[in-house]
């Protein structure tokens, strides 16, 4: 039966990350897959989330199933992360997804149930696998102009006036901080004025928020989600845990569907339950269970967030670190590093020319030109910046 299978077309992060490995050179640099690392270039276990194991370790008396859902507290608390202070709260349902990714598809499984001709609206360029998913569900998927090659920023009007096309069959899938790849990110005003255009034409907004507290904090990064869900009456969620509790591992998210009502809302998630049920059935249990500790314990709470932040202040500084090292080198081409989001930029480099980083000095990039600037240690700031200069001569 196999036999008449094709070959399988590798993932350009993933395979990256193996390519690295196998480099013997000492100066090597891993800019690739997006995963934080500190300052030593490590992904330790957060404190927060070492101090809940223990916790979880010594309560937990069972492992039988838990349920469709997963955890319920954990479900609560990634809708107060999101979710409080908006109308959208008293109409929101979440289901505990096998990361942001399970809550993408079970998302897409259901809105294909819902309306089959559905077409998803994606941001030019986006996140690798959000086409791959959308298409695998039976969606159609359309692109959005995003982001300009030349500024480096959000070509809003561009973008405002693709959005402005889309109808009531449409989705807009949109980034909710740190958008990957690029690290431009949407306004605030870009967020009322996609809200507006959705009220006004029927589209449904679909955020995927897999970075919130790495771009300005937590509560700054979900002001334009928060805006959007109070002021929409249907809306979609994927969200992560792999990044800002750094459980990527754990496979460890949301999907939260917002309505009209309540009842609307947990019809919804019924339909997600059944979805899950015959594609997963249930979610592992460990990561959620942890991040429930964390959430409902006020100490862990604050613990957590406190190594957050830390984490965020960091890419900030290697921003304007990196910024500056570059203009040391008589170049202010690398300027928009410094006003990015998150871990990721696409520094628009060729592919002619993120080979060169790979083969002269070492350094990995993803094909498109994005760079993880987590994967940089303050010591190789120059040496980066040094190597950017070179390949972009
Ligand atoms: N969405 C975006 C935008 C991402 O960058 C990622 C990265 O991993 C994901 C979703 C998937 O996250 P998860 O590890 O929670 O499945
Ligand atoms: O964009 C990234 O690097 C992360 C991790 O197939 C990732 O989101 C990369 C590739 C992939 C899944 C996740």
């Amino acid at each position: 039966m196999f036999k008449q299978l094709t070959e399988a077309q590798l993932d350009p992060i993933l395979s990256l990350s193996i390519a690295y490995r196998e480099d013997k050179r000492a100066e090597k640099l891993d800019l690739g897959i997006g995963v934080y690392r500190n300052s030593q270039g490590e992904t330790p276990i957060m404190q927060a989330v070492q101090l809940a194991q223990q916790q979880v370790m010594e309560s937990q008396r069972t492992k039988a199933y838990v349920g469709l859902a997963g955890n319920e507290i954990f479900n609560q608390s990634m809708m107060d992360l999101l979710l409080t202070d908006t109308s959208a709260y008293h109409r929101a349902a979440a289901v505990q997804t096998p990361g942001a990714s399970g809550a993408l598809r079970m998302l897409a499984d259901l809105m294909y149930l819902a309306q089959p001709e559905t077409t998803v609206w994606i941001s030019d360029p986006s996140y690798v696998n959000h086409k791959p998913v959308m298409e695998a569900a039976g969606l159609k998927v359309k692109y959005y102009p995003y982001f300009d090659r030349v500024t480096k920023q959000v070509n809003r009007e561009a973008m405002l006036a693709a959005l402005a096309k889309a109808g009531p069959k449409d989705v807009v899938l949109l980034h909710g901080c740190c958008h990957n790849p690029t690290g431009a990110d949407i306004a605030f005003e870009d967020w009322q004025a996609i809200t507006t255009l959705a009220n006004q034409n029927g589209f449904m907004p679909f955020v995927d928020i897999a970075y919130q507290g790495f771009g300005d904090g937590l509560a700054q990064d979900a002001a334009g989600l928060k805006y959007m869900a109070d002021h929409t009456e249907e809306m979609v969620v994927a969200t992560s845990c792999s990044k800002n509790f750094g459980l990527y591992r754990e496979r460890t998210g949301a999907a939260i569907v917002i309505s009209d009502s309540l009842k609307e809302a947990q019809k919804a998630k019924g339909r997600i339950l059944n979805l899950a049920r015959s594609t997963y059935t249930m979610p592992p249990d460990h990561g959620a269970a942890l991040v429930a500790a964390i959430l409902t314990d006020d100490a862990l709470s604050a613990t957590w967030r406190d190594e957050l932040s830390q984490m965020q202040a960091r890419l900030v500084n290697l921003r304007a670190s990196l910024t500056q090292a570059v203009r040391a080198q008589g170049s202010e081409a690398f300027d928009f590093i410094d006003q990015h989001k998150g871990m990721f930029s696409v520094t628009g480099l060729s592919p002619e020319q993120i080979a060169r980083l790979r083969d002269e000095f070492a350094i990995y990039a993803v094909g498109d030109g994005r760079i993880n600037i987590a994967g940089l240690r303050e010591q190789q700031v120059d040496y980066l910046a040094h190597a950017l200069v070179t390949v972009s001569q």
